[in-house]
């Protein structure tokens, strides 16, 4: 048993105890993960299976993920923490963060569904061309919030008050990376985070969600 299955038997203290449903192996839902379990002889819950939480989280939850970049431009000039603090603030939960320096290989496959593009050459290009930090964001609406605190692609339209619209004035050098949908999310976390992230449990969110 993996140490995240261990951690979940403390979980299945709060399934509700219903002798009713005793059967052999029983599949439940404690908050988003899904485990199986069934009744020693002492009528203890004894996890026989566990599923981890997907590096993508579940969208639609407040357990939903998005994967958040602070591209070449952004590291030079020294706004990783700012951006960092920005979600931290807001309430929404870090759980995967590194830096990274893409190769161009990487660059390629990051932006593949804008391979037909002019600037894909270029965007590639700049996007490996140093390091990135890459994040695994968690929290309700978190994919949609996210794109919303970047600001729009292009740093002109975006409002101040926004990272684009507070550090940035070119398209080429906007600062920061965020998935546009849960689907692009899914393969993007799959893709920067394939050794995982961390389901850690914040306990402040008790104060920031009702
Ligand atoms: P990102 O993927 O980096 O978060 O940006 P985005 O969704 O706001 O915009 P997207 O359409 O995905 O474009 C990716 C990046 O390519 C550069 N771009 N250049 N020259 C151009 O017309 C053009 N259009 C886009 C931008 O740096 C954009 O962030
Ligand atoms: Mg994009």
């Amino acid at each position: 048993m993996s140490s995240q299955c261990r951690s979940l038997s403390t979980g299945a203290a709060h399934v509700s105890h219903n002798h009713s449903l005793w059967t052999r192996a029983t599949v439940a839902v404690v908050g988003a993960t899904v485990f199986t379990y069934q009744y020693n002889k002492n009528n203890a819950i004894v996890i026989t299976d566990c599923e981890a939480l997907p590096v993508h989280g579940i969208p639609g939850t407040n357990k939903e993920r998005t994967f958040l970049a602070v591209k070449p431009d952004g590291v030079q000039r020294g706004l990783v923490g700012d951006i960092i603090a920005r979600f931290e603030k807001r309430g929404y939960k870090l759980v995967g963060l590194k830096m990274v320096w893409p190769t161009l290989e990487m660059a390629q496959e990051h932006y593949a569904d804008l391979s037909s593009k002019g600037f894909y050459p270029g965007l590639c290009k700049f996007f490996s061309s140093g390091p990135i930090v890459c994040m695994c964001w968690e929290g309700k609406d978190i994919i949609k919030q996210g794109r919303q605190m970047l600001g729009e692609t292009q740093p002109l339209k975006s409002l101040p008050g926004s990272i684009r619209g507070d550090y940035s004035i070119d398209l080429g050098r906007n600062i920061c990376h965020g998935s546009d949908c849960p689907e692009a999310a899914e393969a993007e976390l799959k893709m920067w985070f394939p050794e995982g992230v961390n389901d850690w449990t914040k306990t402040v969110d008790v104060h920031v969600y009702e």
